[in-house]
């Protein structure tokens, strides 16, 4: 099996998670320059906008980047297209299943690793042709499923031969170090990059994260079988209360409407949306991407030879 460094062609086994409406080729530049895969999120956006992003972060960087498709958006083929034509290396998918658009992918070369939130999607991504899969916990930030990283990522690791990149709750040094115990070859690391010195977003956004605690989020959209972990706010307690009293898909569409870009853009962290893992409690303040990429493995490194010590502890 190759490593997840080779399949990514990255100095570090680390993708930055797709973060639709904030991770622009700037953020994915950082990251890719700074050793991990930097991701495009094209979430929300135009085949347009995908293009010019993708050119731009190859003046950025000469190293590789990819581009995250979230399967819920409605223009989703024509971003496969922009993404064949520009012959982007890799692809994240979210948010659904790609196997409709596997072949045309893979007939690019362009190499596809799906996010998976089960056993049996990951083993479907497989033999449909992934060449990785992230396996991502509901402790994870924005469109989440129910399963915890802890307890998905060795499942998903026993059930398939390529590897599995963990996501959903790694943040440092000790999530990484634990994602490589559960069996994981990689992680995925996207509520970290939100206070990345390259993050393109509000600074109320970024400040929020900053003060967040661990019971800060919390995950709306379960009564619509769509849930998104976001942190606690105006927003969201108006959201819970309409699907406790039973209130349709259609009135929450329309209460969340442009809520994403609100926060993103104008900085409402009341009244928008402000997509964020359970692991906000860790990130502690504004650093280049580099430098978190960098930290993250010389703590994984030193925590995992600290700690080597207690499984060999007699009581
Ligand atoms: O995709 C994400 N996270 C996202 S996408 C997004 S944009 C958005 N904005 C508002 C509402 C909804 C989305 C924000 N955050 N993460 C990857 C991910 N995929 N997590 C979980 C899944 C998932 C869940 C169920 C993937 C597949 C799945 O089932 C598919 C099937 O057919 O079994």
């Amino acid at each position: 099996m190759l490593n997840v460094s080779e399949v990514l062609g990255t100095e570090y086994p680390i993708i930055q998670g797709a973060m639709a409406r904030i991770a622009d080729a700037e953020l994915a530049a950082a990251v890719s320059s700074g050793g991990g895969l930097g991701i495009i999120a094209s979430g929300g956006e135009t085949a347009d906008w995908l293009r010019t992003q993708i050119d731009k972060a190859r003046e950025l960087t000469d190293k590789p980047f990819g581009v995250n498709l979230m399967l819920l958006a409605p223009n989703i083929s024509e971003l496969v297209d922009v993404i064949c034509e520009k012959k982007v290396k890799v692809v994240t998918t979210g948010a659904g299943n790609p196997g409709k658009y596997m072949a045309r992918l893979k007939g690019a070369g362009v190499k596809v690793i799906p996010v998976v939130a089960s056993v049996a999607l990951a083993v479907r991504m497989e033999r449909e042709g992934a060449d990785a899969v992230v396996a991502e916990g509901t402790e994870a930030g924005g469109h989440i499923g129910e399963i915890t990283t802890m307890a998905l990522t060795p499942q998903v690791a026993d059930a398939v031969s390529i590897p599995v990149i963990c996501a959903g709750g790694v943040a440092d040094g000790r999530g990484a170090a634990a994602a490589f115990m559960l069996g994981a070859k990689g992680v995925q690391v996207a509520t970290r990059f939100l206070s990345a010195k390259e993050c393109n977003i509000a600074q109320a956004y970024k400040d929020a994260i900053i003060k967040a605690k661990d019971t800060s989020t919390t995950a709306t959209g379960r009564s619509t079988g769509h849930p998104v972990r976001c942190l606690k706010n105006k927003l969201t307690r108006k959201v819970l209360k309409l699907e406790a009293t039973g209130g349709t898909s259609e009135e929450l569409d329309a209460i969340c409407a442009g809520s994403l870009a609100a926060a993103v853009r104008d900085g409402d962290v009341d009244n928008g949306s402000v997509m964020s893992g359970q692991v906000a409690g860790l990130v502690k303040k504004e650093q280049p991407a580099a430098e978190i990429i960098r930290d993250l493995f010389t703590d994984a490194e030193r925590i995992y030879n600290d700690r080597r010590a207690i499984c060999t502890e007699t009581i």
